[in-house]
């Protein structure tokens, strides 16, 4: 329901709570709809908020909501707390106490996913970040940590809480946690489950069984899962030293959820799409993401459960840490340069999306109303792009030694940023206080670089700004670490890569010593999450840089500046660009999921930004038929070479998602794309025909729809996989994302009339809808038919699910860089959805922050 007045939290505000928790016993009789919960907690006196001796005794504050209160108790005697929408307040002793209490919840009426909720059948929870209040009363606040023995009743066979299982009965299962906790960790699952059993033993003997649990029928999606957690507990030993500190670790599949998993101390909860895998219903990128959110989730067990946040300001201490970490796991597993170029693909889209519009926050916001929204591509990506920074600065060594402090110092408490960069201060010795603005600056910072060269000496000049938005109207300089190396000019190496620490405004750094002038590779590895303005000789780059993110970057520049000038002038491509990308596609010496991505272009999306950055009005049309021009360009340029290459790399091996098959997979599929402009879609359809893995065939059937012939494929597709829910979020959604611009909004909404149409799951809502916002030229129609669609589900969702929706009110974030008639289409239906009454606290935040005033 909206509040009548949302209230804003801000981070100057904390205080601690006034009690800590020794110990919580929850009982839970599971029922779909009286599902009753018996809780017993012994409180004492928190000394760090007990320090003034004269401060008036306050009752007691418990967050509790859609609760029925059946009884309370403290020390025995009942009591009759005031029961508010929010909680409750109950006179307290001023000693310690045991409170004890029982609630009513209906599981199976809540379809917010928050809280205890039921899914196909089964009973599952997620708390982060405050649903734990929704299942029983409890200062739901994450520095308010507790051991938990938990007792699940119910008829279902499988009944699962968090820890160890110490007492198992018919239709009775005790579960006991001894690692204290917040209560957003809590979780239970019960259901009729299949579990897939594996055991990996710690580096110090403890063995540790594991568990895939899945409900019949999905058994055959559950090895590849399985050994993505055995690889990351093993790594986690060997690259940070951390061990795992159960005798269980269970996960558990579920279909109804709304982010991609929870890493719940020792029992995580899958959406089923991040976990579930086979060759025949995932692609390589489904398999790719399965192991780094598995590992993710697991590295969660120390970035995240034994070391917390103090207060969901802190959210980046976990979440950019964690996401540091999976992204070094992935490196490790599969190709360092490969993933790094993906993630920097994905931050430009959506962080940087973000910083420069009116969402842009801190990676540390300082305050909030409603914290689902903050769980965002700042404080994820942007979080890990500031660790990753702090790392190149500190080196390699003294980054491993202060990371083993943090958990050395912090174990079992819940911290804060400051925490976390002491441990680097006493560690190195540095002074980290103008670093620290990574953490409260919004925004992102644009370097401009020119070069002189005089005598034997290249001097660069870098000038460092960062546009002021709400959250910073001030912004000062950061510490930025800038990675840099010279090619000369026979393609050699003249200087390997130096990092230099810019942290003013503008500075100079000089080379010397050098016999003629070279090639500036600078942001080597994206060394800094900003935007680059370098006049360099990319062409030169593209072919003999030796840092292969910035050879990459070279293309991509490349690409950019020629489709600017398509959009802007009506150029032609750029001959430059497609010679040097047809000299790196066709170099048989470079991996192929590298050559993969060098035949990428930037987004349309991307090309809007950067059209609206140059002070242009971005033309959803011309970018869309500029970005067909150039793929033809390159079609028609490697025309000949096409098949050869196509045929070169087709995997005749039984299939595996590894890292060398799906680059060799990666690489056929962009060739074919290329191909499908010359030939009409023969290759695809051959590759349809033929294909045993679902990489192939969707990528097949991308082609056909691309080449106007489809209808055949997405029928047989249907047919084959309308029973598999995973499979059938691929055929809605391809739909929409290969759909021509001038359909895409009626292609989506056909789709909502399928009868598999399921709404209320936010996997098959963001299939269609989550795609027709990514559809850069579709969702921007002129005639406005792609907002008004969306506003339409945007408000008939938000009732039922209010996290879902306020998250996918983000496709409208970027209105204000188009013309005059969309923003006022756009505004229209940011305020016809604002009127709804009762909007949720969710979307009214989110559209209130993109409308702006
Ligand atoms: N910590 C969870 C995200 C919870 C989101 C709550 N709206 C998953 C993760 O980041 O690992
Ligand atoms: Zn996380």
């Amino acid at each position: 329901m909206r509040d009548a007045a949302p209230q804003t939290i801000y981070l100057e505000d904390y205080t601690p709570f006034g009690w800590q928790i020794e110990s919580v016993d929850l009982h839970f009789q599971l029922d779909p709809h009286a599902t009753r919960v018996r809780s017993k907690m012994r409180f004492v006196p928190n000394p760090e908020s007990n320090k003034d001796a004269d401060a008036p005794q306050l009752p007691m504050f418990l967050h509790g909501e859609n609760l029925k209160l059946i009884s309370a108790q403290i020390d025995g005697i009942p009591v009759t707390p005031t029961l508010t929408p929010e909680g409750l307040n109950c006179d307290v002793p001023t000693g310690p106490f045991t409170w004890e209490a029982e609630v009513e919840i209906d599981p199976a009426n809540n379809t917010a996913l928050e809280g205890l909720y039921m899914s196909n059948g089964m009973y599952c929870t997620q708390c982060e970040a405050e649903g734990f209040r929704k299942i029983t009363y409890y200062p739901d606040r994450p520095d308010v940590m507790s051991v938990f023995t938990v007792t699940v009743e119910g008829p279902h066979p499988v009944l699962l809480s968090n820890g160890n299982p110490v007492e198992t009965k018919t239709h009775q299962t005790k579960w006991h946690d001894p690692w204290p906790k917040p209560a957003y960790l809590f979780a239970l699952v019960a259901g009729e489950l299949i579990a897939h059993p594996g055991q990996f033993t710690t580096k110090s003997g403890r063995v540790v069984d594991l568990n895939l649990y899945v409900r019949p029928g999905d058994e055959g999606k559950c090895a590849f899962g399985m050994q993505a957690l055995k690889d990351s507990m093993k790594w986690d030993e060997d690259v940070y030293g951390r061990e795992y500190d159960l005798d269980l670790f269970n996960i558990v599949a579920v279909d109804d959820f709304n982010m991609g998993a929870m890493e719940n101390k020792g029992l995580n909860v899958f959406n089923s799409s991040a976990v579930l895998a086979s060759a025949e219903t995932s692609t390589d990128l489904n398999f790719e993401r399965i192991e780094a959110i598995i590992a993710h989730e697991y590295f969660h067990n120390w970035t995240g459960n034994r070391i917390t946040c103090r207060d969901w300001f802190q959210l980046c201490l976990k979440e950019g840490l964690t996401v540091f970490r999976d992204s070094q796991f992935t490196s490790d597993m599969r190709s360092a340069s490969v993933k790094r170029i993906g993630d920097v693909i994905d931050l430009r889209g959506r962080q940087f999306a973000e910083d420069q519009g009116p969402l842009a926050h801190p990676v540390r916001p300082e305050s909030f109303q409603e914290i689902n929204n903050f769980y965002t591509a700042t404080v994820y990506e942007k979080g890990a792009e500031v660790i990753r920074m702090l790392k190149t600065l500190v080196g390699d060594d003294a980054y491993a030694q202060a990371v083993t402090l943090y958990f050395d110092r912090h174990d079992g408490q819940a911290c804060t940023i400051e925490d976390w960069l002491q441990v680097f201060e006493d560690t190195t010795g540095r002074d980290l206080a103008q670093f620290k603005r990574w953490y409260s600056q919004a925004g992102t910072p644009r370097l401009s670089v020119t070069e002189s060269f005089e005598g034997d000496t290249l001097t660069l000049s870098v000038a460092q700004t960062t546009p002021a938005s709400t959250a910073t109207p001030d912004p000062q300089p950061y510490v930025i670490p800038i990675a840099v190396g010279l090619i000369g000019a026979d393609g050699a190496e003249v200087t390997p890569t130096t990092v230099l620490e810019m942290t003013k405004a503008n500075q100079d750094f000089t080379f010397s010593g050098l016999k003629s002038r070279p090639a500036v590779s600078i942001l080597r590895d994206f060394s800094a999450p900003v935007v680059m303005d370098h006049d360099a000789d990319h062409a030169h780059l593209l072919a003999y840089d030796t840092d292969p993110f910035n050879r990459w970057e070279a293309g991509r520049t490349l690409a950019r500046n020629a489709l600017l000038g398509m959009i802007r002038n009506g150029t032609r491509p750029n001959p430059a660009y497609l010679d040097g990308i047809q000299a790196v596609a066709m170099d048989d010496g470079l991996d192929p999921a590298y050559r993969a991505l060098m035949l990428g272009l930037p987004s349309q999306s991307d090309l809007a930004t950067a059209l609206h950055d140059a002070g242009d009005t971005p033309e959803p049309d011309i970018i869309y038929a500029a970005t067909e021009m150039m793929r033809d360009a390159l079609a028609a340029k490697l025309d000949t070479a096409l098949p050869a290459l196509y045929a070169a790399n087709l995997v005749t091996a039984p299939y595996q998602p590894d890292a060398v098959q799906s680059g060799r997979r990666a690489l056929g599929n962009a060739v074919l794309a290329l191909l499908t402009r010359r030939d009409d879609g023969k290759q695809a359809q051959a590759q349809y025909d033929s294909a045993d893995n679902m990489t192939q065939q969707l990528v097949a059937l991308a082609n056909l729809i691309r080449a106007g012939r489809g209808d055949t494929a997405l029928k047989a597709f249907e047919a084959q996989w309308k029973d598999d829910r995973l499979v059938m979020d691929k055929w809605f959604g391809l739909q929409v994302i290969e759909a021509d611009p001038e359909d895409a909004h009626e292609i989506a909404e056909n789709l909502t009339k399928h009868p598999d149409f399921n709404w209320k799951n936010p996997n098959r809502f963001r299939a269609v809808f989550g795609s027709l916002a990514m559809h850069h030229a579709g969702f921007h129609h002129a005639t406005g038919a792609g907002y008004a669609l969306l506003a339409d589900w945007l408000i008939k969702l938000d009732p039922i699910n209010p996290q879902t929706t306020a998250r996918m009110c983000s496709a409208f974030q970027t209105w204000a860089r188009y013309d005059g008639d969309r923003q006022s289409l756009i505004k229209s239906q940011l305020d016809r959805i604002l009127a709804t009454p009762a909007l949720s606290r969710d979307t009214t935040e989110m559209l209130t922050r993109i409308r702006g005033v």
